[in-house]
């Protein structure tokens, strides 16, 4: 009962205050609240979920973005590269630049909304070894889609999962030519 009492007084006091400072925004909330002005009130109760949507979409492709990045383990680096080489004992096959040509490959036939699925098997069927594989991966780096503003610094593997959405996709153009090159390493 007392706890009630408190909270009226309270509440009365707020709504109370200082009347000669509040004139223009006792104006705007009748406005706001009254008769014709009501069309007012709904667009800004629009407005507001329509904030409140955006913000929790934003939230969402994030986490979305990050999941993917998880996923991928991505971006090879050197000292990985060489852990990879001394685990499966395998060297390299070709050049920094032949890698980063593979690459620029891979980019080009996956960026956008189709995907050029014969360009990207032509550069798995020339990975040789898990050494290869890795360089690669650390030649494509983190990139941009050029057309997704959402897309943004994601691995190869992120990459191929964009552009091979089932199993039977990734398995056909990306997986199995790896695969009929000995490397162990799937998508
Ligand atoms: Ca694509």
């Amino acid at each position: 009962m007392g706890k009630k009492g408190s909270a009226g007084s309270a509440g009365s006091a707020g709504s109370a205050g200082s009347p000669s400072d509040t004139g223009v925004l006792n104006t705007l909330v009748n406005n706001l609240t009254n008769g014709p002005q009501g069309a007012l009130v709904f667009v800004i109760y629009i407005a507001i979920i329509g904030l409140v949507i955006w913000l929790l979409w934003k939230i969402f492709s994030g986490s979305v973005e990050k999941l993917k990045n998880e996923i991928t383990t991505v971006t090879v680096g050197n000292e990985a590269v060489r852990a990879i080489e001394r685990r499966t004992g395998t060297t390299a096959s070709y050049t920094d630049q032949e890698y980063k040509e593979f690459a620029d490959q891979l980019y080009t036939a996956m960026n956008g909304p189709t995907t050029d699925e014969d360009s990207v098997k032509a550069v798995m069927e020339q990975m040789k070894s898990e050494s290869d594989l890795a360089r690669l991966e650390k030649a494509f780096g983190k990139r941009d889609s050029s057309w997704n503003p959402f897309d943004k610094q994601t691995g190869l593997s992120s990459w191929l999962h964009d552009d091979f959405r089932t199993a039977k996709e990734m398995e056909e153009w990306v997986n199995a030519p790896l695969r009929a090159n000995g490397i162990k390493k799937q998508y």
